[in-house]
């Protein structure tokens, strides 16, 4: 059975993942039909306001309900989260923004009958106890960084409300994601899009993580894509509703320094490893997404070469 999602909240639209997620939506479903929310101290582009767009801290629960009944949500992308190393630094924030502001959605999509909600978990679920090699989805979580312990909270919630309450709520483990548009932050798997800036800009970049840290990467594109498809597979093929591992492409720090480098020849790169390898050294490498692939037909369309070709041709153009 197909939920209808005829009126979509964005909650962190500005953010990495928002501000490309916000615009596919629009495209798909109309500007009209899709509300932006970003934080008082973002910025939105121009692109976010060709549509509905408000001001959300996702801690203020009585403003978000105000929003889902202004604008009759029924479907809520909650994009709003703390990262792996911010976390670390912020753990009450982490908690306050990734688990309590998720509990007052899930509440709210109670009591305003949402008929979807979607959250993104992460491949910092896992912990080091994980095979590193294809991690599988059904396997222990004791993940060893506050953001972890929150993205295992939010799935287990959002499973509990669906099976308690019926409530559809959505979710999958995204391996870091590589963008051209919106930087991340306060990511352990930033390297990964700060590097093609740096190559550009200045010809050189300092890795915060060693050379041979390999970790599950995915494309914009891909991951816009991901969250697509799971918000509109039939409710009757998912077995998995809040944690499924979504795969696309794995590689080491040194490996993409490589590729980046066969593109702007002259490119020079070191490792500097910080805090940061720690959260890096306790995820695995790769990640299996049977589930993804068989109950909605999850597949990515970007690897390595593609990937880092657009993003170079996309930020060349940017950055000029
Ligand atoms: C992070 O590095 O914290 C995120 C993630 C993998 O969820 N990009």
């Amino acid at each position: 059975m197909e939920a209808e999602m005829d009126n979509i909240m964005v909650i962190g639209a500005t953010g990495q993942i928002g501000s490309e997620l916000t615009p596919a939506l629009r495209e798909k479903y109309g500007n009209e039909s899709v509300v932006a929310t970003y934080l008082l101290t973002e910025e939105p582009d121009e692109e976010l306001a060709r549509g509905p767009l408000e001001k959300l801290n996702i801690l203020n629960r009585d403003r978000m309900a105000g929003l889902i009944e202004k604008y009759d949500i029924d479907s809520v992308f909650n994009l709003a989260a703390i990262l792996s190393a911010k976390g670390e630094k912020f753990p009450a924030k982490a908690f306050q923004v990734n688990v309590s502001g998720f509990f007052d959605l899930l509440e709210l999509g109670r009591k305003f009958d949402l008929t979807r909600i979607m959250i993104p978990s992460s491949i910092g679920v896992f912990g080091p106890e994980v095979p590193t090699k294809n991690a599988p989805n059904e396997t222990v979580l004791r993940p060893t960084s506050m953001y972890g312990v929150t993205k295992v909270t939010d799935e287990l919630l959002g499973n509990y409300y669906f099976q308690k309450f019926g409530l559809d709520v959505r979710g999958l483990r995204l391996p870091g994601i590589i963008s051209s548009k919106t930087l991340p932050g306060g990511g352990t798997t930033d390297y990964a899009v700060e590097v093609f800036y740096e190559a550009i800009k200045e010809g050189h970049y300092t890795f915060f993580v060693r050379e041979d840290t390999t970790l599950p990467l995915m494309y914009m594109p891909d991951c816009v894509k991901s969250l697509i498809d799971l918000a509109e597979a039939d409710l009757d093929n998912l077995e998995h509703h809040c944690d499924f591992n979504v795969s696309s492409m794995s590689f080491s720090a040194g490996e993409l320094a490589r590729k980046i480098e066969e593109f702007i020849p002259g490119f020079t790169y070191d490792f500097q490893p910080d805090e940061r390898q720690e959260i890096a050294d306790s995820w695995p490498n790769s990640i299996d997404d049977s589930p993804a692939r068989e109950e909605w037909s999850w597949k990515p369309n970007y690897g390595l070469e593609s990937m880092v070709k657009d993003m170079i041709e996309k930020l060349e153009a940017k950055l000029q």
